[in-house]
């Protein structure tokens, strides 16, 4: 029977919701910056997390008119002003981890379960999040951080959640994803892994048909999380634990 012997964390959205405050200021200031005439508001940007990627994210922006053109380098000028931005966004803790997440990590280390990370995010901007929201001691504690370009094509390939298992040896049948969108969700599915969401506001209706657990957050005792799927049935779900998420991998 699977048991969960590996968790693998998304980061934007799932550990911390740095997309609305985080992310999107940090585009907007180094627009601003760079001279072009260009805001990403709150709506605008959500129909731009279609991309993943803060690069191909402008890119995207450029091919609907949102952006004047400019060639590759420049993007990857501008989008390394904006990482510089985040970076400098998340020192001043402006990002809160969400409900539930250092719980579950801390529960998930102490069971001895494999933890690591796989995101599109740029390996700078995971970095300033996990020492300044996380702590230090994680940069030991997640056993890959796999980031950003380290492969070509970003979620919702599975290239990144079967890059970081190779790096650890670890089979997808032993391993689940906690996501927060649909991109996440397709990656990790196509990557042959279990999937529990915890949606926000941006990801809320997309579609996470076939995931193992949808749920408003993991919350914390006493917060009565809101479930939107369960499609096995587990029960006394006030908030998620380590059991449930043993429990559905053998669901
Ligand atoms: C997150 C992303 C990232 C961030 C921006 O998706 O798409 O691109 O929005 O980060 P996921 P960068 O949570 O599915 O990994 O600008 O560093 O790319
Ligand atoms: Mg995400």
């Amino acid at each position: 029977m699977p048991e969960l012997k590996c968790i693998l964390w998304d980061v934007d959205g799932t550990l911390a919701d740095t997309e609305r405050d985080g992310h999107r200021v940090a585009f907007n200031m180094a627009f601003d910056e760079a001279g072009h005439a260009r805001e990403w508001d709150v709506p605008t940007y959500g129909e731009l997390l279609k991309v993943t990627g803060g690069k191909e994210r402008i890119r995207y922006d450029i091919e609907r008119g949102g952006i004047g053109d400019m060639p590759d380098d420049q993007i990857a000028s501008l989008h390394a002003r904006k990482t510089a931005h985040y970076q400098e966004l998340i020192a001043e803790g402006r990002i809160p981890l969400r409900a539930g997440v250092r719980r579950l990590l801390e529960e998930a280390w102490q069971a001895g379960i494999t933890l690591g990370v796989a995101t599109t995010t740029t390996p700078s901007a995971l970095d300033a999040l996990i020492e300044h929201s996380l702590g230090r001691e994680w940069f030991d504690r997640f056993a890959v951080l796999a980031a950003g370009d380290i492969v070509p094509a970003k979620k919702p390939a599975p290239d990144i959640y079967t890059y970081a298992m190779e790096q650890l040896g670890v089979d997808a049948g032993n391993t689940l994803a906690l996501e927060d969108s649909g991109n996440g969700w397709k990656s990790a599915q196509a990557a042959g892994l279990h999937c529990v969401v915890t949606v926000n506001d941006y990801t809320r209706a997309q579609d996470f048909d076939g995931a193992d657990l949808v749920v408003s957050e993991f919350g914390e005792p006493g917060s009565a999380i809101e479930v939107l799927a369960n499609p096995h049935g587990l029960a006394d779900l006030e908030y998620v634990k380590l059991a449930h998420l043993q429990a559905l991998m053998q669901a």
